[in-house]
């Protein structure tokens, strides 16, 4: 057996690598006795009993029955990646952290995405707050900012949590429903607890329906410190913005996109890694004096506020990188241990009563989860600057102390390891005084106006999006009681949405408002300010079938690529196709191993036997109706017009002659130039979608 070199802590790839098992390697016991048979347990001649001296039959079978740990309670199903981070330019004038001083450095990350609600198997695309946890292993340690894709939250003190976990969470009787709000305990509790009024308006919106977890925002949501190098303190906000813009799915195509492929969003993440489409995110910084905190008309330690981007401008301080993908999902993914309270100097903590809570909670949480209080000699928690302290035994210790002591302070070990000379991390010396008390500041007592904001900064497709939304999850509260609760909630946000939603869910729309609408917005909190036009990253389904017009697909392909898009093959049966001018073309899906809702748009290519293939194929016309009631862009060729027309598509016009793009229906029966077409389908791809379908919803799909 080849020994192990010793960890190399000076970077984190490297201090993976030593971990790493080489597949070339000879099938040994964990004692690492070389085994030559794994296929057959110890018997008594070959149908006699099994013996109990088969080391080896219990090693593997003992350690299989230990390979699952406590997932997550909440945040259970999540993809990870690994990356970099680099600030723009020193940021010395707020933090006096090490990784936001040097541009040069790329400072590496560990970046989980989840959803919040599911168990581990449930499926990505659901309509839920997606988390965004980053670790980021500087020379000073680990930072982990732990956040979400929404910048505030249900409740204002973490004591409230357990609760507010249990009413999400599947019932406790019959465990139902999984990964999802639409249910009566959770609407019940909503109703019970306006604090959570900003936040179910986010969870409404789009927001919970991320197109990719490369097209979310990210917030730290909690008001932290950023402290300089002299001691001065201001709050700090943090923001991630993706760089391919702010996309979301419709709710009809999340929920079928559970079915057809549940590892939607995770798979994106691999394969975008995999292709080199690295996704690519800024941190920003919101910037509060110190001075200032009690100038806004709510609370900046409440967590269930945001500060409009109109009040504080949002500052870009660098820029995240995610090029590659975990080697073992287990060890990386799965174990790895994210913590509020890892902070490095420089970084510090506000009062916000949630922040507080869970700076006590994550930890408690791995010490459960990874079942020991070394969980972070794993390599994906390692530090990749050395750690020394007294902290030596319990379970699964990793390295092996050679000096006699484990105490502070000692003569016997030189004094080792001894209190840092140079300053170490100092917490930020605020100054407090009060009474011990059970109660929520005065400050923190205003609920709706926010939520009013929000609902003002909305187009009008995010309204429309939003109020359906609220038909299918209080569509499913039989409790009547509930349901008028909820109207009522809605009516302290702005009378018009509360009526459109009572309209839907049999509830007497409310005759007076509670509360007269501010009329104030905050155009930052529409998806439509960071709504990037790029087709970089996206999926195209080609539906094709034997003579098909090569040069068509060619030329789709191609424009396709070059933007950064990918255009795959969709026919009957997997293997090839041969087109109308005898050249072979690889089929990537068919019909039954995909579906349009894996797809960013669809193009039908031209060729007589083809396209009558394809008409006589009512998945084919399927494809094409869902793509349209979806608001996704479509184009046709040549006799891929003919197919356009046999679906159900309406409210656009189809060229019989030059090229026609209405509402991204793109459509050239006789195109004189095909890289016209290409293009402006490339151009269609990237405006993501047609909200302007006006009519989509009388498409079956
Ligand atoms: Fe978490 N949260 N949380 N949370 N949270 C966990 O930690 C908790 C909150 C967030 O990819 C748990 O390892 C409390 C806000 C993310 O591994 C647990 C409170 C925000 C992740 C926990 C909150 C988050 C978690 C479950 C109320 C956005 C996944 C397993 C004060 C700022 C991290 C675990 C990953 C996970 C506790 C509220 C984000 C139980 C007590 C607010 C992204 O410790």
């Amino acid at each position: 057996m080849t020994k192990k070199s010793p960890p190399n802590k000076t970077a984190k790839t490297e201090c993976l690598e030593q971990f790493k098992v080489d597949a070339g390697e000879q099938l040994t016991t964990n004692q690492g006795v070389v085994v030559d048979n794994t296929d057959n347990s110890l018997k008594v001649g070959n149908r006699g009993p099994s013996l109990r001296e088969d080391f080896h039959f219990q090693e593997k079978l003992s350690h299989f029955d230990r390979e699952r740990i406590p997932e997550r309670v909440v945040h259970a199903r999540g993809a990870g990646a690994h990356g970099y981070f680099q600030v723009y330019e020193p940021l010395t004038e707020y933090s006096k952290a090490e990784f936001l001083q040097n541009p040069s450095i790329q400072t590496p990350v560990f970046a989980r995405f989840s959803t919040v609600a599911g168990s581990r198997g449930s499926g990505d695309s659901v309509r839920d707050v997606r988390g965004f946890a980053v670790k980021f292993y500087t020379q000073e340690g680990n930072y982990d900012l732990v956040g979400n894709n929404i910048p505030v939250f249900f409740i204002q003190d973490a004591i409230k949590f357990p609760d507010i976990v249990h009413s999400i969470k599947p019932e406790p009787d019959n465990e139902i429903p999984q990964a999802s709000t639409a249910h009566p305990s959770f609407w019940d509790f909503i109703s019970l607890v306006p604090e959570s009024t900003h936040m179910i308006m986010w969870l409404l919106s789009d927001r919970t329906l991320p197109r990719s977890f490369s097209r979310m925002q990210g917030f730290g949501v909690h008001t932290y410190r950023l402290v300089n190098a002299e001691g001065k303190s201001r709050f700090v906000k943090f923001h991630w913005k993706p760089l391919l813009g702010v996309h979301s799915l419709v709710f009809d195509e999340a929920q079928k996109l559970a079915g057809k492929d549940p590892d939607f969003q995770r798979r994106d993440l691999w394969e975008s890694i995999e292709k080199g489409n690295y996704p690519e995110f800024e941190l920003g910084i919101q910037i509060i004096e110190e001075e200032d905190e009690h100038k806004f008309d709510f609370d900046i330690l409440d967590s269930t506020k945001l500060i409009p981007e109109e009040l504080v401008p949002v500052r870009a301080i660098g820029k995240m990188v995610l090029n590659r993908n975990p080697d073992n999902f287990f060890a990386e993914t799965e174990q790895v241990a994210f913590q509020p309270s890892n902070v490095v100097p420089g970084i510090d903590f506000s009062d916000d009563p949630l922040l507080q809570g869970r700076l006590f909670s994550y930890h408690d949480t791995q010490l459960h989860r990874l079942g020991s209080p070394n969980f972070a000699h794993l390599p994906i928690n390692r530090p990749i600057c050395p750690f020394h302290n007294n902290q030596q035994d319990g379970r699964m210790q990793m390295e092996v102390k050679t000096s006699r002591v484990n105490y502070s302070p000692n003569a016997l070990g030189g004094g080792q390891p001894a209190p840092s000379e140079i300053e170490g991390y100092v917490h930020y010396p605020e100054r407090v005084e009060g009474h011990k008390i059970r109660e929520r500041s005065q400050s923190f007592g205003e609920h709706f106006s926010q939520a009013t904001l929000f609902w003002n900064s909305l187009s009008a497709v995010e309204k429309k999006h939003l109020v359906e939304a609220a038909y299918f999850e209080l569509g499913k509260v039989e409790d009547q009681a509930v349901r008028e609760k909820m109207v009522d909630r809605l009516n302290h946000v702005d009378q018009g949405l509360a009526k459109q939603v009572a309209m839907g869910i049999g509830v007497a729309a409310p005759a007076q408002p509670i509360t007269q609408n501010h009329g104030q917005s905050s155009p930052a909190l529409s998806q439509n300010a960071f709504a990037v036009k790029t087709a970089k990253g996206r999926k195209v389904a080609i539906l094709a079938a034997e003579g098909v017009e090569a040069e068509q697909v060619t030329a789709i392909k191609q424009a396709l690529a070059e933007a950064g898009a990918e255009g795959l093959i969709v026919s009957t049966f997997l293997g090839t196709i041969k087109s109308a001018t005898g050249e072979t073309l690889k089929v990537d899906q068919t019909f039954l191993t995909s579906a349009s809702v894996m797809f960013d748009g669809v193009y039908v290519a031209g060729g007589t036997q083809s396209i009558a293939t394809l008409k006589e194929n009512g998945d084919a016309i399927h494809f094409i109706n869902e793509a349209f009631r979806h608001c996704k862009a479509i184009a046709a060729t040549g006799e891929g017009v003919e197919l356009l027309k046999k679906s159900s598509i309406t409210g656009v016009t189809l060229s019989e002659r030059s090229l026609q793009d209405d509402q991204g229906v793109i459509s050239a029966k006789t195109p004189s130039s095909l890289s016209a077409v290409a293009d402006s389908f490339v151009e269609a791809i990237a405006q993501h979608r047609f909200w302007n379908r006006t009519i989509q919803q009388k498409v079956p799909a």
